[in-house]
């Protein structure tokens, strides 16, 4: 890995002292804290139950005294609950639609947006990207804190953003080759759709000038990584974030690409026994759980994402000192428990993408039959192979299971469906088809 790049002034936040960090953090925290109790009557009934005031913060392990906040909380709470600044200091609004009912709203001061476009310039920053980068910001623009919040970013880097958002592949390719694109921000799953639809045409990647990928927002896996580097040759990078806490930039892969750098200047985390909500140590996995350190409008305490991951407190070898965590393997509530073994539609993929000879598009299907949960995996084989060849395919499915057994420990049934027959996203993929109630 080249260490003799040029690093952005803003970025120097991300190789502060580990002291002077804890330090900022805890000020950070208290003064969170306090904005909290003053501001919001949930955060404060609830601290009042427990008989605390923001001084009993005293230092960085009393986070873990603090309630924890749910996403049912935002829901309860719906539109503007949580907000602990006034609306005329409020200057936007993102949504997240969430699976049922009403969305989740989240507010931003000037302050706060201005914290997150630093924020995503230090993302671009980390991956190598400069202001002479060309980036096509495919995430969707609008309620989704993808589009905008990758907009801003870029911009502040000084790089020149093309506002494309999500969809319309035909016109993102024209944009690609004409505009010169160097960089593009997207949901992996519809990266391997452009992938597909680029290879299709007339088109070559080598007369494309794309070299860097900012791929997040839905769960991905080394392997799918793998496969979108081997068939694009560009550098995929993972981003992660989410709405509750600012939306994208909450963390990024260096160009080591090992592990997401979090920016623990602005967000304490705690990874979490999902069950239990017991602090665990570094290094173990389960949920991971934030508070904001400086968000005005929309501060959250202990807010439980869901995410499954565990925290590397060793040091990365580009010289970071804000620790990372590991690729996100999923959401807790992805977890399937099939036949007494817990499931994430991860390993599928990992188990899938080991396979030749398949398309990396696949779908996750739940059924219950007679009480009991039952899984069926279908994957589209190769353009070049064909559904009529039965006992090629036969070989092929049993080669699946095979792997998914290998991973998981279950067997699991694969069938082989027609390439392009498994539905193409243009934001978030859909992994999981759910029909347990239905079918009940
Ligand atoms: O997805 C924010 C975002 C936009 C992140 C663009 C990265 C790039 P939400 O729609 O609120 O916000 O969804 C947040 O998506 O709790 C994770 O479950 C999942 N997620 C986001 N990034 C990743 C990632 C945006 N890199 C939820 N890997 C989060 C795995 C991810 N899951």
């Amino acid at each position: 890995m080249d260490r003799h790049y040029k690093i952005h002034t803003e970025s120097l936040a991300d190789f502060v002292d580990v002291d002077v960090l804890k330090a900022v953090q805890l000020e950070r925290l208290q003064d969170t804290v306090t904005r909290c109790y003053n501001n919001v009557a949930l955060f404060r009934t609830r601290m009042e139950e427990r008989g605390l005031v923001p001084a009993d913060i005293k230092t960085l392990g009393d986070v873990a005294r603090l309630p924890f906040t749910q996403k049912t909380d935002l829901r309860d709470t719906y539109p503007y609950g949580l907000f602990a600044a006034p609306m005329n200091e409020v200057v936007r609004l993102h949504a997240s639609s969430g699976t049922t009912g009403k969305p989740i709203v989240v507010g931003y001061t000037r302050d706060d947006l201005d914290v997150w476009s630093s924020l995503m310039l230090r993302c671009f920053a980390a991956v190598g990207m400069t202001a002479n980068d060309v980036v096509q910001n495919a995430y969707g623009y609008g309620l989704f804190t993808g589009g905008l919040g990758a907009h801003y970013g870029a911009e502040r880097l000084g790089a020149t953003v093309v506002p494309i958002s999500g969809g319309n592949t035909e016109r993102q390719m024209m944009v690609m080759k004409d505009f010169g694109v160097t960089a593009i921000c997207c949901t992996p799953s519809y990266f391997v759709h452009l992938i597909e639809r680029i290879n299709a045409s007339d088109v070559n990647f080598n007369e494309l000038k794309v070299t860097t990928g900012i791929f997040g927002a839905e769960p991905w896996t080394d392997e799918m990584r793998q496969y979108i580097e081997d068939a694009s040759g560009i550098k995929a990078f993972d981003i992660y974030g989410l709405s509750e806490i600012i939306g994208p930039g909450v963390g990024i892969e260096c160009q080591a690409q090992a592990g997401l750098h979090i920016f623990e200047d602005h967000f304490l985390m705690e990874i979490v026994n999902p069950e239990t909500g017991e602090v665990m140590p570094d290094g173990e996995e389960g949920e991971l759980v934030f508070t904001t350190l400086t968000k005005q409008a929309f501060p959250m305490i202990r807010y439980r994402t869901h995410d499954i991951t565990s925290i590397v407190s060793e040091r990365c070898v580009c010289g970071r000192t804000i620790r990372r965590i590991k690729r996100i393997r999923s959401r807790s509530d992805d977890m399937m428990i099939i036949r007494g073994v817990n499931v994430f539609p991860s390993q599928i993929e990992a188990a899938l993408m080991s396979v030749d000879n398949t398309e990396p598009h696949y779908q996750i299907y739940l059924r219950r039959k007679g009480g009991l949960d039952q899984v069926e995996v279908k994957v589209e084989i190769a353009s070049h192979l064909s559904t009529d060849r039965i006992r090629e395919i036969e070989a092929m499915q049993k080669k699946l299971s095979h792997a998914i057994e290998h991973t998981v420990g279950l067997r699991i049934p694969v069938q082989l469906v027609e390439p392009g027959s498994i539905a193409r996203s243009e934001g978030k993929a859909k992994r999981v088809v759910d029909l347990r109630d239905e079918e009940a």
